[in-house]
């Protein structure tokens, strides 16, 4: 009889091999936790096998396999998130419920399905700002910064505009009714620097994102203060959010505090954290790589 092969007693040690050990088991925890008296418990149980794999990263030298393998996480991550989020597809207080309910392809991108409600999603606490706190300031490559409150920003031309919102974690809000100014207008003020190709937009509470100027620029993107017809409640971005209707929502900053003019591509909170720099819902360009 042949003897019985002696089991290796260590775990492999190359990062990505045990990041991928880990993902195999967040994916096995998630799958299994509807099945759980309390799913929150597996959810948690996979959120720190992601968070351990996350610690493995570090580990790794080559930067696009880094980059790769931060996205698969990420890609967990926000499964994980959507998950946790289904129960509370519903609307948020004081929302009226989106008027439009029909599943129609041509408005629904690609792995999207609609909600009635409007969830609320960020990092972070809501921020508990006055409107008469409000500052976007406008800087980088730029011809004159500008620090422009809230009145001023009303006082520029006003424009409404009715928009779908697409979440990363598959929801999408049809026949949204957004007022505010057009970014470009404020761009125009400051005027943009012949050699800019892209914007870092922030937000409370140290978020932000990136974009092409050629999408920020666009007639419908605006600086909001209104959604159908009311002022912006805080949990959705209130006082004053920006609005990207061609992106997924992670590009429409909440609480928008400043938009950075640079001449290359500097990627925000979630771009970092392996989420798409594009992010056309369209092209399901949710994250950095198909994996
Ligand atoms: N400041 C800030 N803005 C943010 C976020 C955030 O975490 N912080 N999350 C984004 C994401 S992922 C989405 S989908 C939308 C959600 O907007 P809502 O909460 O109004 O639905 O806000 C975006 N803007
Ligand atoms: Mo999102």
């Amino acid at each position: 009889m042949d003897p019985v092969p002696p089991q290796d007693p260590l775990p492999p040690e190359d990062p990505v091999d045990q990041i991928r050990r880990l993902l195999v088991r967040a994916d096995d925890v998630r799958k299994a936790a509807p099945e759980r008296a309390q799913p929150e418990l597996a959810w948690e149980q996979a959120a720190e096998l992601l968070d351990e794999a996350r610690a493995w990263l570090e580990d790794i030298d080559d930067v696009e396999v880094r980059r790769s393998q931060a996205a698969a996480i990420t890609r967990r991550a926000a499964d994980l998130d959507l998950d946790a989020l289904a129960p509370m597809l519903e609307p948020s207080p004081d929302v009226a419920r989106a008027p439009t309910q029909v599943e129609d392809p041509d408005r629904v991108p690609p792995g999207q399905r609609l909600t009635p409600g409007w969830p609320v999603l960020h990092v972070g606490t809501v921020p508990d700002l006055a409107p008469e706190e409000v500052r976007v300031i406008v800087t980088g490559r730029v011809r004159e910064r500008q620090v422009l409150s809230l009145a001023q920003l009303q006082a520029l031309p006003t424009t409404t505009v009715v928009r779908d919102l697409h979440c990363v974690t598959r929801w999408t809000r049809l026949d949204n009714t957004w007022t505010g100014v057009a970014v470009h207008e404020v761009l125009d003020l400051a005027g943009v620097a012949p050699e800019v190709t892209h914007a870092v937009i922030s937000g409370h509470p140290a978020y932000s994102t990136n974009l092409d100027l050629e999408v920020l620029g666009a007639s419908d993107v605006l600086l909001a203060w209104q959604h159908d017809g009311a002022p912006l409640p805080p949990v959705h971005g209130g006082p004053l959010r920006l609005v990207v209707p061609s992106r997924y929502g992670w590009k429409s900053v909440k609480w928008v505090t400043e938009i950075r003019l640079l001449d290359r591509d500097v990627p925000g909170y979630w771009e970092e954290r392996g989420y798409h720099d594009v992010a056309d819902p369209w092209q399901e360009q949710r994250f950095r790589d198909g994996e």
